[in-house]
């Protein structure tokens, strides 16, 4: 789906601001017809984006995930009258249903993806119009993220048993509308997506490939590259355009030199531009060759972190200060690159990470989905429909972005278990949808116990050597981590990205010599796991857990926060950061 934005022939408004809502604990909305308008009693006020749980400041508010109704007036514009209207939503959390003047107009289910409706026939321009969404965040066996298990059946579901709220992961489950809401107005037919990919790349040739999909009539596409003087057009057919062009002269996008080429396009009926749209876009390659991960042919180290969307009061909700605020971290500690762990993450992130030279493994929100929960071949079904509904939306929505190398499809799933061909038939179906761009699964197994690896293109690892075992043993780091990554590698033969490792440290403990929990033994750990990985030539990227430290449930083995941040969760770098930073900064590329 495309980024909303201005040009020629779309405007757009923006719909964020405070909007009202209520909780609806006995599901009665539905039956009293808040759709028609919330009850005015006990209604609060919200700031969307953001989550609402931190906003509020009732222990129900902060620890729900049930229904809560979402109201706002606004108007079209009147100038709008004639043109064809769309409401988006970047992103609710978990699922919605979006009224407009009472009448249902779409649900929605996955938190991390944007979805939008058209509203030009129930919303007439220069009136008021009365938009109500119930959203709510109930999680299930068959949702992905899963939720609610029963510790009973085992593995994964029975980790975290009595977190609250409860879900069995490692991360605070905000809800509410997390970003940008849009109203935006085009023509009677517009440009409803573009594909770019580069096939081939060399030495400053490039072929290209663009697939257009429009909606509504009109007669053909004009695509420009204006920089590089290309120039094509092409008569619609059924409603779509698929056309193959060369660029000669392309400087390639990478980290040193993230350039980004205006790719323009137009619509065009009875001689007149009816829609157009233009994006930004890097030419480049990525491949998986041997023991290596390459980019525009060459080999890529990556050095970075996983992240989440977490900041205080805004909880996972859309916060340029701290986009801005973390890229500049970024690039501060030397960085290279992050993974979107563990959900997909703001548009606005990935075109900042476009325009910055940031890497980026881009994840869907499976994670650590429990296939012990899913025994039923119906409920099995069920999850896996979820789930390729989720590839598909994330596919559709990131794959223009250069600075996505890799699509990870999950996190600590459990892929040690028999599950038929679950893993390998959503890696196949992600190739289907985008055969560009490597795929992955970042796994927690015992090399020996794991299942799935061989369908993937390379492999995600999660290592927590002397944190979950061997506490207080940093000598153990290095056998252990040897162990473990020439496991992976004489087994399956694919280069490793160490997607996890580190220890929680509290910001201002100190020992004088490494004990857990302190600023002191989280560095040693990193340093020594960063020692011990670059022995192995088939590891191409370290990326430590956690940039900042980041809001989890209510559970004995964490204070308030999972602490693993070497930046606080307000952003002060701990010991590890300026630890990193003496690595790293000089590499920097
Ligand atoms: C993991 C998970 C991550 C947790 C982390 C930890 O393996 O992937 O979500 O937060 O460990 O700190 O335990």
């Amino acid at each position: 789906m495309l980024y909303p934005l201005e040009t020629a022939t779309r405007e757009l408004k923006s719909l964020d601001g405070l909007w009202r809502v209520c909780f609806d604990p006995e599901h009665q909305g539905l039956r009293e017809r808040y759709f028609d308008g919330i009850p005015r009693q006990g209604a609060l006020e919200i700031a969307v984006p953001g989550s609402l749980n931190e906003q509020l400041t009732q222990r129900e508010q902060y620890l729900n995930q049930d229904f809560v109704w979402y109201e706002l007036r606004f108007r079209v514009p009147a100038a709008w009258q004639g043109r064809r209207i769309f409401l988006r939503f970047g992103a609710v959390t978990y699922r919605a249903d979006v009224f407009v003047n009472g009448q249902q107009l779409a649900s929605h289910e996955g938190g991390y993806t944007p979805f939008e409706v058209e509203l030009t026939s129930v919303a007439q321009a220069g009136s008021e119009q009365l938009l109500v969404v119930r959203v709510d965040s109930l999680l299930s066996a068959t949702t992905v993220p899963q939720g609610g298990l029963d510790p009973k059946v085992g593995g994964v579901a029975a980790w975290r048993a009595g977190n609250n709220p409860d879900v069995h992961w490692d991360f605070f489950p905000f809800m509410g509308i997390h970003r940008p809401v849009v109203l935006y107005a085009t023509g009677s037919a517009r440009i409803a997506s573009v594909r770019l990919e580069t096939l081939a790349l060399h030495g400053g040739e490039a072929q290209l490939r663009a697939r257009i999909g429009v909606d509504g009539a009109a007669e053909r596409v004009r695509l420009r590259v204006p920089e590089l003087k290309m120039e094509q057009t092409r008569e619609l057919a059924g409603g779509a355009v698929e056309l193959d062009f060369a660029l000669s002269g392309v400087e390639p996008w990478s980290p040193r030199q993230p350039k980004l080429y205006e790719v323009e396009v137009q619509l065009e009926s009875a001689g007149a531009v009816v829609d157009d749209y233009a994006l930004p876009f890097g030419v480049r390659t990525v491949q998986v060759q041997g023991g290596k991960l390459l980019l525009n042919g060459e080999p890529l180290q990556l050095r970075g972190f996983g992240k989440h969307e977490d900041a205080p009061i805004v909880g996972r909700g859309l916060s340029l200060p701290h986009l801005v605020k973390d890229l500049g971290l970024l690039r501060w500690v030397g960085a290279n690159s992050f993974r979107t762990s563990h959900y997909p993450y703001a548009e606005e992130a990935l075109r900042q990470a476009d325009r910055h030279g940031i890497l980026v493994i881009d994840e869907t929100a499976a994670n650590t989905l429990s296939m012990r929960a899913v025994t039923e071949p119906a409920s099995r079904a069920a999850l896996l429909a979820t789930h390729r509904a989720q590839i598909q939306e994330l596919v559709e929505r990131d794959a223009n972005y250069a600075c996505i190398i890799a699509w990870s499809l999950g996190n600590e799933c459990e892929t040690d278990v028999e599950s038929g061909d679950y893993f390998g038939e959503l890696v196949r179906y992600a190739k289907q949808l985008d055969a560009t761009r490597p795929v992955l699964f970042v796994v927690n197994t015992e090399p020996a116990a794991e299942r799935a690896a061989h369908d993937f293109d390379l492999i995600g690892v999660n290592l927590y050597p002397a944190w979950y075992g061997d506490c207080g043993k940093l000598e153990a780091i290095a056998p252990s981590l040897d162990r473990a990554l020439s496991g992976f590698w004489e087994r399956f033969k694919k280069p490793i990205l160490i997607c996890e490792f580190g220890a929680d440290a509290v910001a201002g403990m100190h020992s004088e010599y490494p004990l857990m929990w302190s600023e002191e033994y989280q560095a040693e750990l990193i340093e020594r796991v960063l020692d011990a990985a670059a022995r192995h030539p088939y590891v191409v990227g370290t990326h430590v857990w956690n940039f900042a430290d980041f809001k989890v449930g209510q559970h004995p083995g964490r204070v308030m926060l999972n602490h693993k941040g070497v930046f606080t969760r307000d952003r002060t770098p701990k010991m590890a950061a300026h630890v990193l930073r003496r690595r790293w900064l000089p590499n920097r590329s």
